[in-house]
């Protein structure tokens, strides 16, 4: 393959032209007219499906079933709950006309669906026998960012699930909105193998229409922390606000409690951006759409071992699933570039010698060697490699994040960590104030809260709230 259509840039120096170089020729995404709109590619469509599978069958478990609420918003509905909106009001597009005529109500393109689905479930709740409501839509959202945009990472439009619950108790609530950020991890840890951190938000980052948010965060290799998704308990914040209420058991009138909670396609970018190398995509097995390639290796002065060659490569892609690259107009050193590219966990060789002494040739994505294996034996050592790939994938990327975070006791040791491109971990009180001094001293935010602590706050000395991880983030 050619300079051109590999990466060109490398990761440790220069590590977004190194990303949208290798989501560009890795041939995952496009670029439209439209800033902050782009085109997901098969390549990135098939991994956002493999989600999706995995926790549309995880919510289905919970007993939560999908539904499709409309795209667009009224006005006076979206302001409904003006608390929450406010600060988000830069990023809410608009639908003013139909053809040249204005419409009377201007409609939002829906930035999240608090809104429009709590109108509908103030109409569906009446007894604690309605209860709980468990909803899921999987869709897509326009928030109009002015952040630079980064595909995947940070866009104006991007897909997502949303779930959003009503529950009699606060309890029961509580439960819930943990139990979904475990499956959020799990989705990050074994189908991606991204290691994350499971946190409460601090009062700041939290989202201002909950009572308390849930994060996972991840680590980007360029040192800065990135939000992989959350999961909010509302209390009784928006039921108040929308009329949510139910008859208990003894007959009074009770508000519900809810949960709301959402995943988005920005977990590809953090899963491209941790896992690639030099090369381009290194995909965990389990969220790669070609787990395993065989290149057969053919000779056109050599047509008797050739077609010999093809017809093993053909059988063997038919039994085991494995995706048969038998574009002779490319070379073999072509193709294997291109599927390094592409980040496909395993490819295998195969030539007429091989196929004399009855063997494939087989290499990793995520590491350099090949490795000669008897046909009869390639499905099982194949199969046993794709989850020692898998497994190594996260135990490095493991080993990095829990490297990269530091102790520190005063803002002058947390500047210098988060500056160094590592994160800091202090028991601190979490407030506001406390909050904005840091940013301001030293350019970090809180991640999330890892534990609680009965030490003084490091930085006003007051008892603290809980340990958080604080550092540079997207
Ligand atoms: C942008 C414009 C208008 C975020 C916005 O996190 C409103 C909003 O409410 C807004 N950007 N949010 C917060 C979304 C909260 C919550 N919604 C359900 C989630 C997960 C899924």
């Amino acid at each position: 393959m050619g300079r051109d259509l590999g990466v060109t840039a490398e990761k440790q120096d220069a590590f977004s032209e190194w990303y949208t170089q290798t989501i560009l020729k890795a041939e995952l995404i496009e670029y439209t007219d439209v800033s902050g709109c782009i085109v997901y590619r098969p390549g990135s469509f098939a991994m956002w499906e493999t989600v999706q599978a995995f926790l549309d069958a995880e919510f289905k478990k919970l007993g939560v079933k999908n539904a499709y609420f409309p795209l667009f918003i009224p006005e006076k509905l979206l302001q409904q709950e003006a608390d929450h909106i406010e600060g988000f009001a830069p990023e809410v597009a608009w639908v003013t006309h139909a053809g040249d005529s204005p419409l009377s109500e201007r409609l939002a393109i829906r930035p999240t669906s608090e809104t429009i689905m709590y109108q509908a479930f103030a109409k569906w709740i009446r007894s604690h026998r309605d209860l709980p409501l468990l909803l899921n839509q999987w869709t897509n959202v326009v928030r109009w960012e002015f952040k630079h945009p980064t595909p995947f990472l940070r866009g104006r439009e991007f897909l997502w699930q949303e779930g959003h619950t009503a529950h009699a108790t606060k309890k029961a609530a509580e439960k819930e909105v943990a139990v979904i950020l475990d499956i959020y991890r799990r989705c990050y840890e074994e189908l991606m193998a991204i290691p994350v951190l499971a946190g409460q938000k601090s009062e700041k980052e939290k989202f201002a229409g909950a009572e308390y948010t849930l994060s996972l965060e991840a680590l980007f290799p360029n040192g800065k922390a990135i939000q992989a998704c959350t999961s909010h308990h509302l209390g009784q914040n928006f039921s108040k606000a929308f009329d949510i209420s139910f008859q208990n058991a003894q007959g009074e009138k009770e508000f519900v409690y809810q949960n709301s909670w959402g995943f988005t396609t920005r977990s590809l970018g953090v899963m491209i951006g941790v896992h690639g190398d030099d090369k381009g995509l290194v995909l965990p097995p389990r969220i790669a759409p070609i787990k395993v390639v065989v290149v057969p290796i053919t000779f056109s002065k050599k047509p008797e071992a050739s077609a010999q060659v093809l017809e093993r490569a053909r059988k063997l892609c038919a039994e085991n699933n494995w995706h048969l690259d038998d574009r002779d107009h490319h070379s073999p050193g072509f193709r294997f570039s291109e599927w390094e590219l592409k980040g496909v966990p395993v490819r295998i060789e195969i030539g007429p010698r091989d196929l004399e002494k009855d063997v494939v040739v087989v290499s990793r994505r995520d590491q350099e060697g090949k490795q000669e294996v008897p046909i009869a034996q390639a499905a099982t050592v194949v199969d046993n490699l794709l989850e020692e790939i898998q497994a190594s994938l996260f135990a490095r990327a493991k080993e990095k994040l829990e490297s990269s975070i530091t102790d520190v006791s005063s803002r002058e040791e947390l500047k210098a960590v988060v500056s160094e491109g590592k994160l800091a971990r202090a028991a601190w009180c979490g407030s506001v104030e406390s909050e904005e001094e840091i940013k301001a001293a030293t350019g970090a935010k809180s991640l999330n809260m890892q534990a609680p602590s009965d030490d003084a706050c490091f930085v006003t000395g007051e008892p603290a709230q809980g340990v958080f991880v604080f550092g540079k983030s997207y």
